[in-house]
């Protein structure tokens, strides 16, 4: 029987990352179909029909045929329909989707560019660079008095406010940010690492199309 989920992006993206990892951790398999970005792939008619923004993530749901984008929005989709990581009441659902916002405004940022301009992806001067390590200074001292005395984000287990934020903060070694001086964050990384299903960015995602296993 082929796999329910048909996700569409490129190994090195955050945000195709968190989505393969949320499937990962559910225990779902997915085909894969990899995207060539740098052939402009996400601006041809026959992609941008099935996601208005031209980017990846893409996800095909196969049961209902929805074609879905925006990461966080793909990962609150999938904790409603698979029943996982969505929190246990509603009050943890709403922390979790503050947490997803805040990423989004205040974290993402500035860790997935400085991670783009030490790749060779993005371009920009010290000028940027500096106010991107003032900015993911600032947010890291919020999560991690946030994870002081908690072992996930929301509530008393893994939610996608967890997932998300790990699919940042996964890249911040390649954005050559340190995240050992915010120890509450490091504690719950190895956590994070520890769970099944856990796969890094490296190993998730091949650089070519793949049927699932
Ligand atoms: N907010 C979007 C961001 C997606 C995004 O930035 N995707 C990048 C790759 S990491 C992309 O498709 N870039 C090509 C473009 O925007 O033209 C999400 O979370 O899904």
């Amino acid at each position: 029987m082929p796999a329910r989920f048909e996700l569409h992006g490129i190994a090195f993206s955050g945000p195709t990352y968190k989505v393969g990892l949320m499937l990962s951790l559910a225990g779902e398999a997915f085909d894969y179909v990899h995207v060539p970005l740098r052939e402009g792939a996400h601006k041809q008619p026959a992609y941008l029909a099935k996601q208005r923004y031209g980017q990846v993530p893409l996800l095909v749901d196969r049961n209902n045929g929805r074609h879905l984008c925006q990461s966080a929005a793909i990962l609150e989709y999938l904790a409603d329909t698979l029943g996982k990581f969505g929190g246990a009441t509603l009050e943890e659902r709403l922390q979790g989707r503050e947490w997803l916002y805040w990423d989004f405004d205040r974290l993402a940022p500035s860790i997935y560019r400085t991670r783009g301009v030490k790749r060779g992806f993005r371009q920009a001067g010290p000028g940027i660079l500096e106010m991107y390590a003032a900015e993911a200074s600032t947010a890291l001292k919020v999560l991690d008095q946030h994870l002081a005395g908690r072992n996930w984000i929301v509530g008393e287990d893994v939610t996608i406010a967890d997932i998300d934020i790990f699919g940042v903060l996964a890249f911040a070694g390649e954005a050559e940010i340190d995240l050992s001086p915010y120890a509450h964050v490091s504690a719950w990384l190895k956590r994070m690492e520890a769970l099944p299903g856990m796969k890094l960015p490296q190993n998730l995602l091949p650089m070519e199309s793949r049927i699932a296993a």
